[in-house]
Parts: C-alpha cells; structure tokens; sequence
C-alpha cells in the first residue's frame, strides 16, 4: 500500500484542517557567509561532534533555490509552509534589521502569500548568533531579552505576510541537548546548566509572546514542544516513579510554566546548583496566553528505576526508525489526550512528525514504504485523539527535504523529497506522493 488514508468521517480530511510541510533555516539554507556565524556553526567546526563532519555551509542550498522549493511545495498541494527563521541571518552585531537577510525572507512570504499557502514561521530553530554565546548564550538572561529585541523588529518587518508565529522550536533540545549534555550546539556539559538555559528559554518566549500581541495580534501565535513520552518498563512502582521523573524532567518541564505558571514538583528534589534563577515576575511572563500549542512527536522512551540516578533510559527496542528511534503510535495519541486532560489547552497543530528511512533513489524513484507507514500509522495516532475529543487542527510532516540532521549530519534523511546533496537534485519520494494524495483527495 502506498497509500495514506484516514477513515471517510475524519475531521482530517475536512479543508479546515491543515496539512503542511516543515523545515527549519540552519538545516537547509546554507550560505553561512552572508550571516553572522552561529553556534552550530562553530559546533560543527569542532571534531567529532557532528556524525560525518559535515556543516551547514551548503546543507540544501535553499538560499540560492527557495524559489524552485516553493514550487515543490506548492506542487505537494499542502495548506502551509513552516519555516525557521536565522536570527544571525536577519539581525546585525549591534542588533539591527540587516537587509539583506530581510529581504531574503520577504521574498520567500511574498511568494508563499501569491500562492496561498500559509507561513508558519518559528522565530528560533537552535541557530543563536555566535556573538550571543559568546556573552553566555542561553545561561545568560539578557540573551532573553536580546531575542524580545529581535522579534519585535522582525515582525514589524514582515508585517501581515505571517499566518502563524512561533517564538521557539524545542526548548528541550536546545537547553538539555545544548547546554546539559552537549550533544548538540553550544556543546555544554554539566547537569547544572540545563535548567537554567531551560528558564531563559522560557523567559525569552513569555517576553516574545507579548511583543507578538503588540506587533501582531492578528497572527496565531504560540511556541512548539517536543514530546516523548516516559513509559515504565513494568508495573513495579519504583519504575512508574522513575518514569515519572523522566517525565517531568524532560516533557512537562517545558509545558507546565507555559500553562500552570510553575515547574514540576521535582524542582524540590533537584540539587540547589541546578535551580533556574528564577526573578520575581518571571513566571507570569512565561505564562502569557498562547493561541496555538505546536507538538512535535517522534517516538517513546522506556524507564526503569536506577540506583544511582533518578532514572535509567533503557534501550529502544521494537521496530526502529533509521535513527533508532521506536515506531510506537499508541503513545502519540496518548500523549495528546493526556496533555489535553492535564492542561487548559488551545487548539494545537503538529508541528512536525515523521520518520528518518534509509532511503535509496533507484531510477529517480524513492521507495519508502516504511516512512509511508509511519505516516500512516501516525495520522491515524492523531485521528483517535481528535475523536475522543483533543482540538487538533493541522499537521506538517518533518520534513520536506531531506537536510542537515545536526548531530547526525546528512547521515539521516527525514524528506518526503530526497536531495541528492551533489547535484542538489530534489525528487519527490513514495511518500510525497502520498501526503500529495491525501491532501488532494479531501
Ligand atoms: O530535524 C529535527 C528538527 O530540527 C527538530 N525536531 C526533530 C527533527 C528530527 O530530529
């Protein structure tokens, strides 16, 4: 079968509900020298970080060929575009507009407008100016408010071309990949950083959420959080506590302040040394009122209890992705009826979902079952939540291309359109048609 279908009833195949494709700037932009450097820039450039020493100086070439990938997208029949936004590529070292990166971005929502596919731009995709990390990135507060600056003339410069805004793409990446274990940019390591960068973060998208009400109160304006889901190994209780933990730790730290105002419990629990710093006020900041919650969800993770930590993460096992994540649908739609039990939500989209294949082009043919299958198995996860009552109102499939997988490099291709990084040839994989198909079917 390559084909996706959802049941004839489904909400999902109303027109209202959006179907898009996502990207983001660092991963397939390139053309590094005409922005300032950022911190996966100088990441990249240090041994063994990246998996085949790679770097985003070309990556898909997007800069020089958003107008050929336009068409591409447009050409799949999709409602929207989700696209990153290079803070280093739009804002100067002294913390002006720069033109030229301006321009670049007008030119792409100039064209998306004439073509009627709604822009869904996130405001920060994990590419910090380098100058910012410099001074302390992510642990430095006034990092948050360098990026309320930021927002505030960049909205005003793309003034009604945006249908949606999101301040940040995975807080949990940048702060516990970036600054706690180091496995992505700046490459920190130290279980005392991550919370804190966490905070900041945070702040940094309160204080963004209310320069967006001012600039653009018209846009849908929210922030997108990855989830995955913390399951126990068994019943014991020692593991649905360790699970728990894990939880708290890495999902709900990123969700509660946004709507309870606070961090989990095991705040308490966690060391002095790794407290955020909270100020009087913050909290009510990072709790601004958001139109749209953005999910990204890729698979699950398995705990037990440890002796010597708060947690053990057991191995992924199961049927695996190219990137060894596990094919577990069951907790995509657990996940969304749990956070809309837990949490006075608003409606959401998926931000991203899809699935890293080890694909192969074979006579200008992409054969992917198994990501078709992903996706399959995937919208069905979301339709099950919708039908039990979870206000789910788009999904972008991650990616439209092929691209820079950070620490994986070009190793792992998440496109429902391979790039052939030599000739940057793109074509369309069995999936693509299939998200094509769908989508014109409704
Ligand atoms: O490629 C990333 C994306 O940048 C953020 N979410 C997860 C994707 C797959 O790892």
């Amino acid at each position: 079968m390559n084909k996706i279908s959802l049941p004839i009833n489904s909400k999902m195949l109303k027109k209202e509900f959006i179907y898009g494709v996502a990207t983001a700037s660092f991963q397939i932009e390139g053309a590094s020298d005409k922005r300032l450097p950022c911190i996966w820039d100088t990441f990249c450039a240090k041994e063994n970080t990246v998996a085949d020493g790679s770097n985003g100086d070309i990556a898909c070439d997007h800069y020089n060929r958003w107008n050929e990938d336009i068409e591409l997208i447009d050409s799949l029949g999709v409602d929207a575009y989700r696209l990153s936004i290079s803070w280093p590529r739009v804002i100067t070292e002294s913390g002006e507009l720069n033109p030229t990166g301006v321009d670049f971005y007008l030119n792409i929502l100039k064209e998306l407008k004439k073509r009627n596919i709604k822009a869904f731009v996130t405001l920060y995709h994990w590419d910090l100016p380098q100058h910012l990390e410099d001074n302390g990135g992510w642990l430095n507060r006034e990092t948050s408010y360098k990026f309320a600056q930021y927002v505030d003339l960049i909205t005003v410069a793309f003034g009604d071309l945006v249908h949606s805004y999101a301040t940040l793409n995975e807080p949990f990446c940048s702060a516990f990949l970036g600054y706690e274990i180091g496995v992505h940019a700046p490459g920190k390591v130290g279980r005392e950083f991550g919370k804190k960068a966490a905070h900041h973060l945070l702040l940094a998208h309160g204080l963004a959420m209310s320069v967006l009400a001012k600039n653009s109160p018209n846009t849908l304006n929210g922030i997108v959080l990855n989830f995955t889901p913390a399951y126990a190994v068994d019943d014991k209780s020692e593991n649905i506590l360790a699970a728990s933990f894990a939880d708290d730790y890495y999902n709900q730290w990123y969700i509660k302040p946004i709507f309870d105002g606070k961090y989990p419990e095991i705040l308490q629990e966690l060391p002095d040394n790794c407290h955020p710093e909270i100020h009087p006020g913050d909290m009510e900041v990072i709790s601004h009122s958001v139109d749209f919650l953005g999910i990204n969800f890729y698979t699950r993770s398995v705990y037990k209890a440890s002796d010597d930590d708060y947690f053990e993460e057991l191995p992924a096992t199961g049927k695996l992705t190219d990137i060894g994540w596990e094919v577990y649908p069951q907790a995509f739609t657990e996940l969304l009826q749990s956070l809309n039990e837990r949490y006075d939500l608003p409606p959401i989209y998926i931000t991203e979902n899809g699935a890293a294949i080890n694909d192969k082009i074979v006579d200008n043919d992409v054969v992917d079952q198994d990501r078709i299958d992903y996706y399959q198995e995937h919208l069905l996860a979301v339709n099950v939540a919708i039908e039990s009552g979870v206000d789910i109102q788009g999904y972008f499939a991650w990616s439209l291309m092929d691209n820079f997988e950070w620490a994986e490099g070009y190793l792992k291709r998440f496109g429902i359109v391979y790039v052939d990084y030599e000739s940057q040839i793109r074509t369309i994989k069995n999936s693509g048609h299939a998200y094509k198909t769908l989508i014109s079917n409704r």
